[in-house]
C-alpha cells in the first residue's frame, strides 16, 4: 500500500482484518517530515504505526490517544515554539527516532524498530531514507506570509491551517532520493498494490516523485487499485479538494482518475459518485463503486476486500 496519513491508516486497519499483516508492506509518505526542536518528526509514519497499534487519537487522526501536554505547557512558559503540538507520549517517538538517526541508522531501520516495538505485523517502510520535503508556494497572503512565498508543508498545513490558496507544490530533494530498500521489490512482487485514499497531490505525490517508483507502478498498472480520496467533489479530511482545484485539476472522482490513470488500473469510487462510473472509465481505468467512507473497522475491512478483489 502507498500510504499517506489518516486515510491510509484507516484502510490499513481494514486490510489487516482480511489478510495476514505480515504480508502487507506500507510504503509511507515522508514529504511531511520536519525537524523541530532538533527532533526528526515523521507524521505519516507515526499516524500509520499508532493506528495499527490501536494507539491513535481518533479525534485528531494524529498523535497518541490519552495524551498529556506537560512538555508543551512548560515550553510555552519559556516562550518556545508550540504551534506544532507534541504530546508527552508522542515525544518518545521523536526522541527515539532522532537518537537512532544521529547514531547513523537509516530511517527504514528506525521505522522497523519502532513498528516492532509497537507490536505491529505490517512492514512499515518510508518511501525513501533520503530527505524529500514537500514545499508549497502560496497564491495569496496569509498570516503575514506574502503570496509567492514558499513554505514547508507543516507551516502550510498546521501553522496556516491550510486555509490559504496554493500556487505550486514541489518535493525538495526528490530528484536525488532513492527508494528505501524493499520499496521497488514490494511494488514489483505484490499481489496487489493499493493506493490509499490520501491526498493525491501532497501525500501520494511525494511517493511518486522518488525516482523509479512511478515506472515500477506503471509496470504493474493492472494490479494497482486506488481508492478515491474525493467523494461528491470533496475531501473527507484536509485540503485535497482545494489543492486539486488550485493546481488546475478537477476536484472530483473523475479528476482523480485523470491524475492517476497513467499508473492506476482501477479506481474505487464511493456510492455517492456512482453516476460518475462511466466518466471515470472514459479516463482509461476501471471504476468500481463501493462504500469508501470508513466509519468503522468493519467498513474498512469490506473496502479492503473490494480493493483486493479488484486487483485480482
Ligand atoms: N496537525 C495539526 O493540525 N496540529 C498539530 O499541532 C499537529 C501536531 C502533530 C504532531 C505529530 C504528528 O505526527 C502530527 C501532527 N499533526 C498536527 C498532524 C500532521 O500535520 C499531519 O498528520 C500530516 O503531516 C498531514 O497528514
Amino acid at each position: 500500500m502507498l500510504a499517506g496519513g489518516v486515510g491510509a491508516a484507516r484502510l490499513l486497519t481494514g486490510v489487516v482484518r482480511v489478510v495476514d499483516p505480515s504480508t502487507v508492506v506500507a510504503i509511507v509518505n515522508t514529504g511531511d517530515d520536519m525537524t523541530l526542536h532538533g527532533l526528526q518528526i515523521s507524521p505519516d509514519i507515526d499516524t500509520v504505526v499508532y493506528t495499527l497499534a490501536g494507539l491513535q487519537n481518533p479525534a485528531t487522526g494524529w498523535g497518541i490517544a490519552t495524551e498529556s501536554w506537560t512538555a508543551m505547557a512548560e515550553l510555552e512558559r519559556i516562550g518556545g515554539a508550540t504551534w506544532f503540538r507534541l504530546g508527552d507520549r508522542d515525544l518518545a517517538t521523536h526522541l527515539y527516532r532522532t537518537q537512532r538517526l544521529a547514531e547513523g541508522a537509516a530511517l527504514h531501520e528506525v521505522t522497523a524498530e519502532i513498528a516492532r516495538a509497537r507490536g505491529i505485523g505490517v512492514h512499515v517502510v518510508p518511501m525513501s531514507d533520503d530527505a524529500v520535503r514537500t514545499r508549497l508556494v502560496l497564491a495569496e497572503d496569509a498570516d503575514g506570509v506574502l503570496a509567492g512565498t514558499e513554505v514547508a508543508f507543516q507551516h502550510y498545513f498546521v501553522r496556516l491551517r491550510h486555509a490559504v490558496a496554493v500556487r505550486s507544490v514541489r518535493f525538495d530533494g526528490a530528484a536525488a532520493a532513492s527508494p528505501a530498500p524493499g520499496v521497488l521489490d514490494a511494488i514489483g512482487d505484490a499481489e496487489a498494490v493499493v493506493v490509499s485514499p490520501s491526498n493525491p497531490v501532497v501525500s501520494i505525490g511525494p511517493i511518486l516523485a522518488v525516482p523509479g517508483v512511478r515506472s515500477a507502478l506503471a509496470a504493474r498498472r493492472e494490479q494497482v487499485v486506488a481508492v478515491s480520496p474525493i467523494v461528491a467533489g470533496a475531501a473527507l479530511k484536509g485540503p485535497a479538494d482545494r489543492l486539486l482545484a488550485e493546481l488546475g485539476y478537477e476536484s472530483s472522482a473523475v479528476g482523480v482518475a485523470r491524475l492517476l490513470a497513467e499508473w492506476v488500473g482501477t479506481l474505487v469510487i464511493d456510492e455517492q459518485d456512482a453516476h460518475l462510473k462511466d466518466a471515470v472509465e472514459s479516463e482509461g481505468l476501471r471504476a468500481v463503486v463501493a462504500p469508501t467512507i470508513m466509519t468503522s473497522p468493519e467498513v474498512a475491512a469490506s473496502l479492503a476486500t473490494v480493493v483486493l478483489d479488484a486487483a485480482r
